[in-house]
C-alpha cells in the first residue's frame, strides 16, 4: 500500500456505550493508535476517529432497568470510555457519538440515497412478540430448546451447544428473555437492503483492498453460501433515528453505527481546517482504514462497503482485524476475576506496560493472543527496565556525576550508524502491523547497546585518571543508542519518549531524528522512567 501524500482515515470500532470497557476491548485500540503515531511520526496526514456506539435494544433495556433515558446511560458511558482512551494514551483526533445530529443528517441522506438507487424493499416478516412488554423481540433475547440437538436454554439465533443457526420462531419453547413469557408470532413491515445486488462488486472489491488473507478466506465462505438481504428495519420501542416516513420503525443500530465514522470525522470538520467532504467522494483520494475485531468482519466488509456503494460514496482502502484476548490461557469472564476493566488495570499499572506487551503480542494476523500475566511481568522488567531504560540509568549516572550533565564532543559514528542500518526494517515491520517483530527487534538492537556497556565498563574506567574523557564518550555513545531505542519505541510508548525527551534536553521526536546523533549537549539529571511490575500489582488487576 502506497501511502505517500494520502490523507490518511483512521477509526476503531465505536464501543457501545451500554458499559465499562475492557482491556479486551484495547487490543484493538492500542494497535491502530500505534499505527497513526508511527505515521504521524512520519509526518503522514493522519485522522484518527472514534465515537460512542449509542443506539439499540440493550442499551434501552439497560436504561429502563436503571430508570434512565437511554440518551443519559449513553452519555455516561461515553465520557467514562474518553477517559479511558485518554489514559491509554490513545490519540484519537475525534471522539463522537452516533447518537447526534451529524449522524442523523448522515444517515437520511445516505438512506435516501439508497432508496433512490433502488437499493431497499420492503417485506412483511413474522417476528416474535413480547406481549406483556409490547415489543418485537431480537433474536438474543428469545430464549428456548435447540430444535437440532435440544441443548435447553438457547439463544434464538444459534446453538452454543451444537453450532446450529435458525430463526427464533424456530426453537423448542419459545420464552422471551425479558418477560419470561412465551412470545407469539406478529407480523411486521421491515425495509431491507438488496445485499443480493452487491455480490459480484464485493467479491472484486476484496482483492483490491488490503485485507488479511484469513479474512479474505472467511469472507470467500460468506460469497460461496450466497449473501441474503439485510433487515435495516426495527419496529419501537427502540433507542435509534426513525427511518424518514415511518412512525415507529427505526434504522437498525448495525445501519447507523458505521455512518458514525463519518458523523466523527464530520463533527471534527466544524472545529478545523478538516474538509470532511474529501474524504467521502468515491475517486477520493484518500485512504480509508477501519481497525475492527474478527467478530463483525461481516458488517464491515459486507454490509458497510455494500451501503457505499449503493450511496455512491468511497468505500475502505483496508480493513485491520484483531483476535480476542485471553487472560492466563482463558476466556476472559467475571467470575474467574479475569475480566479487567480498563480502569482498574489504569488504577494499578503503567498504562504503557500494556501497551508494550500488546505490541509485543500483536501481528497482522486475527489470531487470538493471551497476556499471560506471568509473562507480562517478566516481559516489562526484563525488556523495558531491564534493557532499554537500563542503558539511561546506567550511563547516566557518569554523566551527571563527572561532567555536569554534559554530552561529549566526540562520538563514534561507525558504532551508531550501525545502529541506525537496523532501523530500516523496523520501520517496515511497523508500517506492516508486524509490531511483535519491531518489538522483538528493537529488543535486539537494546542487547547491542547494553553489551557495548559492558565492554567497555565505564564504571571501571572511571577509577582511571587518563581513562575520564572516554567515560563521558562511551557514555554519550549509550546515550544516542537509548535515544534511537526511544524514538523506535515512542508510537508504542509515548508518554515515556515524552518523559525520555525532557531528561535528554529535546522535544517532538520524529522518525527521521534517528539518525542524528547527540553530542556536547546538555541533559537533565535522570529520573526514574519505569517501574518494575511486581506480583503484587498483578493480583490487584486480577482479583476484584
Ligand atoms: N459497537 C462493538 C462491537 O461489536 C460495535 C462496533 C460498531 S463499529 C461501527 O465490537
Ligand atoms: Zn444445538
Amino acid at each position: 500500500m502506497n501511502l505517500e501524500n494520502k490523507k490518511i482515515f483512521i477509526t476503531n470500532a465505536l464501543p457501545y456505550a451500554n458499559g465499562p470497557i475492557h482491556i479486551g476491548h484495547m487490543v484493538g485500540y492500542i494497535q491502530a493508535d500505534i499505527w497513526s503515531r508511527f505515521l504521524r511520526m512520519h509526518d503522514h496526514d493522519v485522522v484518527f476517529v472514534c465515537a460512542s456506539d449509542a443506539h439499540g435494544t440493550p442499551i434501552m433495556l439497560s436504561a429502563e432497568g436503571l430508570g434512565v433515558e437511554p440518551e443519559e446511560l449513553a452519555a455516561e458511558y461515553t465520557r467514562q470510555h474518553e477517559m479511558d482512551f485518554e489514559d491509554f494514551h490513545i490519540s484519537f483526533d475525534n471522539y463522537h457519538t452516533t447518537h447526534s445530529k451529524e449522524n442523523e443528517d448522515l444517515v437520511k441522506e445516505i438512506y435516501k440515497k439508497l432508496k433512490e438507487n433502488d437499493c431497499v424493499r420492503t417485506e412483511i416478516i413474522e417476528q416474535a412478540y413480547d406481549d406483556k412488554e409490547n415489543m418485537f423481540l431480537p433474536d438474543r433475547y428469545v430464549r428456548g430448546t435447540c430444535p437440532k440437538c435440544n441443548e435447553p436454554d438457547q439463544y434464538g439465533d444459534n446453538c452454543e451447544k451444537c453450532g446450529a443457526t435458525y430463526k427464533p420462531t424456530d426453537l423448542i419453547d419459545p420464552i422471551s428473555a425479558i418477560s419470561g413469557e412465551t412470545p407469539s408470532l406478529k407480523e411486521s413491515e421491515h425495509h431491507f437492503m438488496k445485499l443480493t445486488l452487491f455480490n459480484d462488486m464485493l467479491e472484486g472489491w476484496i482483492e483490491t483492498i488490503d485485507i488479511h488473507p484469513s479474512v479474505k478466506s472467511k469472507l470467500k465462505e460468506w460469497f460461496d453460501v450466497g449473501l441474503r438481504d439485510w433487515d435495516i428495519s426495527r419496529d419501537a420501542p427502540y433507542f435509534g433515528f426513525v427511518i424518514p416516513g415511518e412512525k415507529d420503525k427505526y434504522f437498525y443500530v448495525w445501519l447507523d453505527a458505521p455512518i458514525g465514522y463519518f458523523a466523527s470525522l464530520k463533527n471534527l470538520s466544524d472545529k478545523s481546517e478538516l474538509e470532511f467532504e474529501e474524504y467521502l467522494k468515491d475517486d477520493s483520494d484518500t485512504h480509508m482504514v477501519h481497525f475492527i475485531g474478527k467478530d463483525i468482519i461481516y458488517f464491515h466488509a459486507l454490509f458497510w462497503p455494500a451501503v457505499l456503494e449503493g450511496a455512491g460514496l468511497k468505500k475502505p482502502d483496508a480493513i485491520y482485524v484483531n483476535g480476542f484476548l485471553t487472560v492466563n490461557g482463558q476466556k476472559m469472564s467475571k467470575s474467574r476475576g479475569t475480566l479487567i476493566k480498563a480502569r482498574t488495570y489504569l488504577d494499578h499499572l503503567d498504562p504503557e506496560c500494556l501497551r508494550y506487551y500488546f505490541a509485543y503480542k500483536s501481528s497482522s494476523g486475527i489470531d487470538d493472543f493471551d497476556l499471560d500475566t506471568e509473562d507480562f511481568r517478566n516481559r516489562i522488567n526484563a525488556d523495558l527496565i531491564g534493557k532499554w531504560i537500563n542503558i539511561a540509568s546506567r550511563s547516566s549516572k557518569f554523566i551527571r556525576d563527572h561532567f555536569e550533565n554534559k554530552l561529549s564532543e566526540s562520538i563514534d559514528d561507525d558504532l551508531l550508524d550501525a545502529f541506525n542500518d537496523e532501523t530500516g526494517e523496523i520501520k517496515e515491520l511497523y508500517q506492516k502491523r508486524e509490531f511483535g517483530q519491531s518489538m522483538r527487534k528493537i529488543m535486539l538492537l537494546a542487547d547491542k547497546a547494553n553489551q557495548y556497556l559492558d565492554q567497555e565498563k565505564p564504571w571501571i574506567m572511571i577509577k582511571n585518571k587518563d581513562e575520564k574523557e572516554d567515560v563521558q564518550r562511551v557514555c554519550t555513545n549509550a546515550l544516542n543508542m537509548f535515544l534511537k531505542l526511544t524514538i523506535l519505541l515512542k508510537p508504542v510508548m509515548p508518554e515515556v519518549a515524552r518523559n525520555v525527551e525532557s531528561f535528554m534536553n529535546l522535544s517532538d521526536l520524529n522518525w527521521s531524528d534517528i539518525t542524528d546523533a547527540i553530542k556536547d549537549h546538555q541533559i537533565n539529571d535522570y529520573e526514574n522512567l519505569l517501574t518494575r511490575i511486581q506480583e503484587e500489582d498483578i493480583k490487584r488487576i486480577i482479583k476484584q
